[in-house]
């Protein structure tokens, strides 16, 4: 007990108030007018974020394969009031594709803002065999072509101070059975993506990068992919995309969103932190950095 007091309280005290003082408030203003690329949009959770994007008069470019959907979410999207909003349908399978969407996307809207990777391949839960063919699929659609997709954008989003925002899974921040190729595609972005926020940080790139740590949600592919096979409560996906928007805004590292509170907390990875920060301080940047 006085080993609570002495301690524990202070540090809490400490935490909150740290947490508090740095953390902004999320106003629906702030994505007013800009310019916001969401891949993945047809359906789920992108669709979701295009819904919330347009309520808030951002300007939106959507892509996925089924032109057919796509059409229907960007007629919603303006009725919602969009700014603008288009779609370029194509797979990420292919890397030109991926390429030029966003040339294009940027050409529609004259710059990007915010690039929103969400887009997945199709999985369903099995145990690792042999497949390394679609092994090679899942990592160059869930992963390779984030990379491609950030590579393009880049550019324009040095220019605007923009946000790359990219969508995992708890999948990609622990391990479990049935989803080894969609876990390896998720670990994958977190090794990238988080030393690429590092890289941006020590050249002074102002370009956000947040990484969504999602737990289950009830889209329908995701429903009918752990039917049978696991039960626990699945988080509203409506929900799940405002927060991803929010925590994008305010340009946040990381944003964990799941039905259960502990999760970002045994998630969060205190000791990595901890690591990272000390190992930061070794570096001499010098070689790398223009002027
Ligand atoms: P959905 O299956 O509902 O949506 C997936 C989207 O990706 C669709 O728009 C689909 O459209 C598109 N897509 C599929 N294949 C391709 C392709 N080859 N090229 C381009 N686009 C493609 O998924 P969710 O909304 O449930 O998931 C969205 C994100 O959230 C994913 O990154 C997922 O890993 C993550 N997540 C989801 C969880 C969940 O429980 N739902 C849990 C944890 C993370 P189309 O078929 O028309 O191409
Ligand atoms: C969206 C679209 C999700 C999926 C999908 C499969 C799984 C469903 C992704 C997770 C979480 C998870 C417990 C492992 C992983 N198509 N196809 C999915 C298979 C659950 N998914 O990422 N939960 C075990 C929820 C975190």
């Amino acid at each position: 007990m006085a080993f609570m007091k002495k301690y524990l309280l202070p540090l809490l005290v400490l935490f909150l108030g740290y947490y508090y003082s740095t953390h902004d408030e999320f106003r629906p203003e702030m994505l007013k007018g800009k310019r916001v690329v969401v891949t993945g949009a047809s359906k789920g959770i992108g669709r979701e974020m295009a819904y919330h994007l347009s309520r808030m008069g951002a300007h939106v470019v959507l892509t996925a394969r089924s032109e057919e959907s796509l059409q229907k979410v960007v007629s919603r999207c303006l009725d919602l009031g969009a700014a603008s909003a288009h779609y370029i349908a194509g797979t990420m399978e292919d890397m030109a594709f991926a390429e030029q969407f966003v040339v294009k996307a940027g050409k529609l809207m004259g710059g990007v803002d915010m690039l929103i990777l969400n887009h997945i391949t199709q999985s369903s839960l099995s145990l690792f065999h042999d497949d390394v063919r679609s092994l090679r699929k899942v990592m160059e659609v869930n992963f390779l072509s984030y990379v491609v997709l950030s590579v393009a954008a880049l550019p324009m989003l040095k220019q605007s101070n923009g946000s790359i925002v990219v969508v995992s899974s708890m999948a990609g921040k622990m391990t479990q059975p049935l989803v080894a190729s969609y876990s390896a595609s998720k670990f994958a972005l977190d090794g990238f993506f988080s030393t690429i926020r590092k890289e941006h940080l020590m050249t002074s790139v102002n370009v956000s990068i947040t990484l969504c740590v999602l737990g289950l949600i009830d889209t329908e592919t995701a429903m009918k992919a752990v039917s049978g096979v696991f039960t626990s409560p699945a988080a509203p996906k409506e929900e799940c995309a405002l927060e991803i928007i929010k925590g994008a805004a305010l340009r946040k590292d990381e944003v964990y969103y799941d039905s259960w509170i502990w999760t970002p907390i045994l998630l969060g990875n205190p000791g990595r932190r901890i690591m990272e920060f000390l190992s930061l301080r070794k570096y001499n940047m010098d070689k790398f950095v223009n002027n």
